[in-house]
């Protein structure tokens, strides 16, 4: 499929991955190689020069890592992807090739733990400053940008708040000032949300979540929008070296081919879970962009096609309550991570988000309180049913 960037996403989910080969195979196979021999010096010398294309060493370019990168290129609308081996290296990554000692980057204050703890304590290191802001909040980022500031990096929606951020109104403000926008996509994954369309430089994702989908798989993958980026991450990648192997590549790919359906059950299922916590007396509050009671409701309804799978809570009895009702569930597996086929419940507080500060989470409004469920793509009324008889405990 030569113009597969003019296809529906359904389809390019299933065919954007696939590279033909000689043998006439239907998949793009697994090349569990580390190392690609050359015809002759000359031809090594070529491949390294760039004179020639062809494969060299894994960790610089490899077939099955290829079909993974372009699938999701596609789906992003982006020019290319770099596969890497995690969510965080792909983070890591993209900040290293976009900021030196001295520069500034404003962060979206609801991020998953580890991203705002690589800043604050791992880049701060080497001379990188970070604001941690209400990114939703845009007079607060007008008020957070200095001269230096060479990256806004927001993650929407928040993990686990689900606090919402304009990307089209940061993008300009981003641009005003020299700045290029991170976005990391993990919650919606490219079928919800297409954060390059609205002005996003660059878009990150954990593999690990939506785009995979199986529980069964660490990866991240960085999506860039031109050629002169894609060169240089491709060489940032290739020197700090975090990337994915040929088998988990094998492996997204495999579970990208039903990203647009599963996407569309998580949706739904999650939208009638978040309606039953709702309208339970035991839950105070439902953080659920679809609901006209979320902050950012109009934003969300602009910018994505859909509320994605993850719903965070609170119950009136806090903490304690969680811990019953977290204690009690039986299909419902507790758990962190999210976007997978199954449903997980976690704490934030004491598991994702226990390397921030206590300062930094209840800033970002991650209360001890707050409960959050990835929703699973089971049958809905099951899942339900163990809530309600985990509730029934509090
Ligand atoms: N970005 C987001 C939004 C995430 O939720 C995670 C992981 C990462 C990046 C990092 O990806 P990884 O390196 O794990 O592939 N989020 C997790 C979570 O909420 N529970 O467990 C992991």
């Amino acid at each position: 499929m030569e113009d597969i960037r003019k296809h529906h996403e359904d389809t390019q989910c299933v065919h954007a991955s696939f590279i033909p080969d000689d043998t006439g195979a239907v998949v793009t196979p697994i090349y569990q190689v580390s190392t690609f021999s050359f015809r002759d010096v000359d031809h090594g010398a070529n491949l390294f020069s760039g004179k020639e294309k062809g494969y060299i060493y894994t960790r610089m370019a490899n077939p099955t890592i290829e079909a993974l990168e372009k699938v999701v290129a596609v789906l992003e609308k982006g020019y290319r992807g770099l596969a890497c081996a995690s969510g965080m290296a792909a983070i890591h990554t993209a900040i290293t090739a976009l900021v030196s000692a001295g520069d500034h980057i404003i962060c979206s204050e609801s991020v998953y733990g580890p991203t705002n703890t690589l800043l604050k304590t791992v880049m701060s290191r080497f001379g990188i400053e970070t604001s941690i802001i209400d990114t939703s909040d845009l007079d607060a980022i007008k008020a957070a940008i200095k001269d230096n500031t060479r990256v806004i990096y927001v993650e929407t929606p928040g993990n686990p708040t689900l606090v919402v951020s304009d990307l089209a109104a940061i993008a300009e403000l981003a641009h005003g000032h020299s700045a290029k926008l991170v976005v990391d996509n993990t919650f919606m994954s490219p079928i919800l949300q297409k954060p390059l369309t609205l002005g996003a430089d660059v878009v990150v994702h954990s593999m690990t979540k939506f785009l995979n989908g199986h529980a069964d798989v660490v990866a991240g993958m960085i999506v860039v929008k031109n050629e002169e980026d894609f060169k240089h991450f491709r060489k940032v990648l290739n020197q700090i070296g975090g990337v994915i192997d040929p088998f988990n590549a094998f492996l997204v790919a495999r579970g990208i081919k039903t990203l647009a359906i599963r996407i569309e059950r998580h949706c739904s299922n999650a939208e009638a879970i978040a309606r039953y916590l709702e309208n339970h007396p035991k839950v105070d509050r439902v953080h659920f962009p679809w609901f006209k009671s979320h902050p950012q409701h109009d934003v969300a309804k602009r910018q994505m096609t859909g509320p994605g799978g993850v719903i965070s809570f609170e119950l009136s009895g806090g903490i304690e309550a969680g811990k019953t009702l977290m204690n009690s569930l039986r299909l419902c597996t507790l758990a962190v991570s999210l976007g997978g086929v199954e449903t997980l419940i976690e704490h934030p507080a004491s598991m994702t988000h226990a390397s921030m500060s206590k300062e930094d989470r209840e800033k970002a409004g991650i209360t001890d309180g707050l409960v959050r469920i990835a929703v699973g793509i089971e049958k809905v009324e099951e899942i339900i049913e163990d809530l309600d008889k985990g509730l029934a405990k509090v």
